[in-house]
Parts: C-alpha cells; sequence; structure tokens
C-alpha cells in the first residue's frame, strides 16, 4: 500500500494580502498527477485542511474539485482538522462521505475508530487524531488527567493502541501537534513554541507510521514520525523549505520505505537585501522578477518610495523593510555610564545628531534648547 503523506494546506490564507488559492490549485492538480503516476492508494492531510473555521465558497470550491480529482486518479482520502479548522464543519458528511472513499477524522469520539483500508496482504488500520484542544478535551474524558498538549495526545495514543491491541493490523496515524525534536531551521519561525505544547515523539511509539501536521517544513523525527510541512511557501520564513510530500509503502510487515515527493513552487520566494540602487540595478536580482520578493533596503537614509519603485521590477514585490547597514555602536557602556557628566543640553544635540544621520541642532535649535533646559541644569 502506498500512501501519500500531506498536510497544512491552508485553504483560503493569504500571502501578504494575496490570495493563494490559484497556486494552490496548481500544486493540488500536480498532486492529482501524482496520485495517477506513482499508484497512490491514499491521500492522507494531517490537519489544517483550510486557514479558516469559516471558509470562504472559492476556498471550499478547491477543496472538493482537489478531493473529487484525488478520488477519480484512484486514491482514498484520510483527512484530519488542524487547530485552524473547525472539526465539526469540517466533518460534515462524514458519515456517507466515508461509504465513498473519503474518510473525515474530526471528532474525538472517533480517535480509536480506525478507518481500514486493505491490500493484497491485509488490513491497514488509520486512526485520524484531530487537533485536541486540552481544555476541550478534557471535558470529553473525564477522569483523566489532562492539562498540557501531550497529556491530551498520550490519552488519544493509549486509546488508539488499545484498538490496535485487538486488531493486530498494520496501522498509521494522523496527528497534529508540535513534536519534540525538530531541528530548529525546520520550523517556521513566526510560530511560537511554548514548552507546555510541546509532545515528545515517543509518545506516538506503536504505529508503523505517525503522519504529522502543524509544522510547515518536512522533518524527520524518526523514520516513522515525519513532517510533510505545507504544499505552498505562506511565509518568507519557509523559503528553503521544499515543498511536497512523504510516499509511505508499507508491506505485509509494515513500514517499508519512506521516500519524498516534490511538488511544483508556482511562485518561489526570494529576500532581496542591500542599498536600492543596487536591487533595482544588480544582474542575479533580475533573477527574481517573477517571484514573490520580500525587499531588505541597507541604504543609511530611507529611500523614498522604495516599494513603489522596486514593484517595477519586481512586480510580486510584497514587503519592504529598512534595515541600515550602520547602527548607532553604543559599545559595551550603559546609557547611564556615557551620559555620566553631560549637561541636558548636551544630550538633546547628541540625540538629534544621532536621529538625523549626524545633523546636530542648528544655531536656532541650540538657542531654543538652551533657553529651555539650560537655566535648569
Ligand atoms: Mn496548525
Amino acid at each position: 500500500m502506498r500512501l501519500l503523506h500531506t498536510s497544512d494546506w491552508h485553504l483560503g490564507r493569504t500571502f501578504h494580502t494575496h490570495s493563494t488559492l490559484q497556486h494552490l490549485g496548481t500544486v493540488l492538480s500536480a498532486l492529482v498527477t501524482a496520485v495517477r503516476e506513482q499508484h497512490i492508494d491514499v491521500v492522507l492531510v494531517a490537519g489544517d485542511v483550510f486557514d479558516s473555521s469559516m471558509p470562504s465558497i472559492a476556498a471550499i470550491e478547491l477543496f472538493q474539485s482537489a478531493i473529487a480529482g484525488i478520488r477519480h486518479a484512484g486514491a482514498q482520502v484520510v483527512l484530519t482538522s488542524g487547530n485552524h479548522d473547525s472539526g465539526t464543519r469540517l466533518g460534515m458528511h462524514a458519515e456517507w462521505l466515508g461509504a465513498a472513499g473519503i474518510h473525515l477524522r474530526t471528532r474525538t469520539d472517533r480517535i480509536a475508530d480506525p478507518v481500514l483500508l486493505a491490500d493484497e496482504a491485509g488490513p491497514v488500520a488509520v486512526y485520524g487524531i484531530p487537533y485536541l484542544e486540552p481544555a476541550l478535551f478534557r471535558q470529553d474524558r473525564p477522569g483523566r488527567r489532562i492539562g498540557s498538549h501531550e497529556q491530551a495526545l498520550r490519552v488519544a495514543m493509549d486509546e488508539i493502541r488499545a484498538d490496535l491491541d485487538g486488531r493486530r493490523t498494520r496501522s498509521v496515524v494522523l496527528a497534529h501537534c508540535f513534536a519534540a525534536g525538530v531541528p530548529a531551521s525546520d520550523v517556521e519561525r513566526d510560530l511560537s513554541r511554548g514548552g507546555l505544547d510541546l509532545v515528545p515523539a515517543s509518545v506516538f511509539d506503536g504505529p508503523d507510521y505517525v503522519a504529522l501536521g502543524h509544522i510547515h517544513g518536512r522533518a524527520t523525527l524518526s523514520p516513522r514520525v515525519r513532517y510533510s510541512g505545507a504544499p505552498l511557501h505562506y511565509s518568507f520564513g519557509e523559503a528553503d523549505a521544499r515543498r511536497g510530500g512523504w510516499l509511505v509503502d508499507l508491506d505485509s510487515d509494515g513500514l517499508a520505505d519512506v521516500t519524498w515527493l516534490d511538488l511544483p513552487v508556482p511562485r518561489p520566494l526570494t529576500v532581496l537585501t542591500g542599498p536600492i540602487e543596487h536591487l533595482l540595478t544588480d544582474e542575479v536580482a533580475a533573477g527574481a522578477a517573477d517571484h514573490w520578493v520580500k525587499a531588505q533596503v541597507t541604504d543609511q537614509v530611507r529611500p523614498t518610495d522604495g516599494m513603489r519603485r522596486l514593484q517595477r521590477r519586481f512586480p510580486h514585490c510584497v514587503a519592504f523593510e529598512w534595515r541600515p547597514d550602520t547602527v548607532a555602536d553604543a559599545g559595551a557602556e550603559s546609557y547611564a555610564e556615557r551620559v555620566r557628566g553631560r549637561s541636558d543640553p548636551d544630550l538633546v544635540a547628541d540625540f538629534l545628531a544621532l536621529t538625523r544621520n549626524g545633523a546636530g541642532p542648528s544655531d536656532f535649535e541650540r538657542r531654543l534648547v538652551d533657553e529651555l533646559l539650560g537655566g535648569a541644569a
């Protein structure tokens, strides 16, 4: 049996106010082609299918066409809800969609109720753990101590292992969480990882494969516990991350092989750094003309109209940062040490020079400051 592990489609997410639906549509049709060409039996989506609990009609339409395309290409689908999804809304129609080979596992009362798939070697139990908010999951499991995400997933995995004990089949689990042990460079920088939310990978001991979602770069915690990352780049922090999914092959003994499947990147991300005149003329930067561009301009004085000038060369420049090359070096002294013994008018003069690129007070300004502060010193 061959599964494709994906996650974090985030249908409907914007990128610096631009819709990503068209690009995501390109990626998902490539995914459908891969299902056909790579003979994929099951496509997994480990949470954050939509970016919002109330997705737009356009996002729902793309979801429907992608899922229909996957089914027509011959694969079944198992998906779970992430923290961005509404499990209830995403799971609507789950009962009869399951009969059509589209399996939605978005309810906490179905964690230990696997999707039973089969190949020539027998059954494979696929368990879907929806995103578990500890405060809510606690109400579903009275008597269990659930204060953290780790405890919530321990309870869920205990239930899955108990179910699995009675079946003795090959098994796959989908979950949506921050698992400990992801290399720092693979973690989206703007995601805050509170210690309470970190889940040790050992919580997932047991199944043949664990398909994780939540982190947007691919990561391998062990051969059998992995993140696929998102199918599109959703922030400049992910610019270097490859996009695609894991092809997971099960044989009669369990996990046989895991290989990476690249999916296309419709518009690559580029961060350009340098003085604005350089960015506007440099030959190398010309390669980024069709990319999403973040410009980090290093001029000492903030360029006038910088974004508009850059967008003439880079129509998809969507972010502009002014980062002057040199900033005042205060050395190792504290502020109090640096100003000790200096008069108030001198401090004002220093401040003006610092904030006006070296231009200290004019005669008029010095007279004014002396008049206001001089007498009080
Ligand atoms: Mn998430």
